[in-house]
């Protein structure tokens, strides 16, 4: 009994805990102050009505490509982004996803399959081909003579369209109920495929052999139903249920989830501009977000957009300008500023400090007055 025997000792001893408790109060405060902000500043910059319901672009040099679903196919002059200007307008019923390779512009419709334009005059677009033997076609990746098309309940079909008059089918993959989104590395394919259950999957198949496509991972690393973006070894799978997904791909059989970032609501599409290491997510009826994944096992929301109307399906970003479809409000063009990275300087929090100094001087106060 130490402490019993020398009073002296364990007022000290009592005394130096406080303090060290002060002082780890104190040293948790000045970790907080360093705080790193980034702060993006977005402005609409130019606007084009599409009519109706504005869903995919596909920005070529001075060139937007717009799918509106019920408008159809738009074709604008932006060299001057500020004021984009219409070259040609095609009506083509519910057409959603948009692929441009060389001279053709490859529109996936939800009623007539896939359709194919030259495009050699952007003024006077015509219709060259068509495949449709069913389904609905909401994605396509052209690569090469290929074009891969998420045929939603036809799976994933793969269209020779090496002469664009008569594509024909080499190949297809169908699970599920429905696959509505493909993307294309090499000889390997990620969809997203939903099923009955209303369970869903980012499935990666083996497509070095169009004709005997095989599954090489199931992977249920998905938030509900959910768009696919890729870049690089990051797969980005935004959730129409809510938020992102990053999953890295390094290991194409043994992904790795980074973070899911949930923001409680509808995420219809993703892109990553590696730039700045941003992903711009949609959100439909909220705009659009921006997050900086400088660290993507730990996304932060560094910006947001929503000007009041329209609701955002899919964004596009390039250098630093951001290209949206906005159902109602057509195509708006926005730029933003460069991410603005800064690092609070650590300073010494001495309000803090001093505060401890006092709570210390009073609890010896109060010790010493109960002493007496
Ligand atoms: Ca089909
Ligand atoms: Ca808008």
């Amino acid at each position: 009994m130490v402490i019993l025997l020398f009073p002296k000792k364990r007022k000290f001893l009592s005394s130096l805990t406080m303090f060290l408790i002060l002082l780890i109060l104190l040293s948790q405060q000045a970790s907080v102050t360093r705080v790193k902000s980034i702060a993006l500043d977005i402005t609409k910059i130019g606007t084009f009505d599409t009519g109706i319901s504005a869903f995919d672009v596909v920005v070529e040099g001075d060139i937007a490509f717009v799918t509106d679903d019920y408008t159809g196919f738009f074709i604008l002059n932006i060299s001057d982004p500020t004021n984009p200007t219409q070259l040609n307008h095609t009506e083509v019923y519910q057409s959603y996803a948009l692929w441009i390779e060389g001279e053709y512009a490859f529109i996936g419709t939800f009623a007539s399959g896939l359709l194919i334009f030259d495009i050699s005059d952007p003024t006077n677009p015509v219709k060259v081909g068509e495949y449709d033997d069913g389904g609905s076609a909401t994605d396509i990746k052209v690569v090469g003579d290929i074009a891969y098309v998420a045929d939603y309940t036809d799976g994933l079909e793969v269209i020779n369209v090496s002469n664009p008059t008569t594509p024909f089918e080499i190949g297809n993959y169908t699970e599920g109920e429905f696959i509505n989104n493909d993307h294309i590395q090499d000889d390997i394919a990620f969809v997203t495929v939903y099923y009955s259950n209303q369970d869903s999957q980012l499935v990666v198949l083996d497509i070095s052999n169009h004709s005997q496509i095989s599954a090489v991972l199931h992977s249920k690393m998905v938030n509900g139903s959910a768009t696919l973006h890729v870049k690089n070894n990051l797969v980005f799978l935004s959730s129409w249920n809510d938020g992102l997904t990053i999953l890295d791909f390094t290991n194409i059989t043994k992904p790795v989830e980074l973070s899911t970032y949930k923001n409680g609501g509808v995420t219809p599409g993703a892109f990553y501009n590696e730039k700045d290491n941003l992903v711009f997510l949609a959100r439909y009826s909220l705009g659009f977000d921006v997050l900086d994944i400088s660290d993507p096992t730990n996304p932060i929301l560094v910006g947001n957009y929503y000007d009041g109307t329209g609701s955002t399906t899919t964004i596009l970003v390039i250098d630093d300008f951001i290209y949206v479809t906005d159902k109602s409000d057509g195509l708006e063009i926005l730029q933003y500023e460069d991410a603005d990275t800064t690092e609070e300087a650590l300073s010494f929090p001495w309000v803090y400090l001093i505060v401890t100094i006092a709570i210390f001087y009073l609890y010896r106060k109060i010790v010493k007055k109960e002493k007496n």
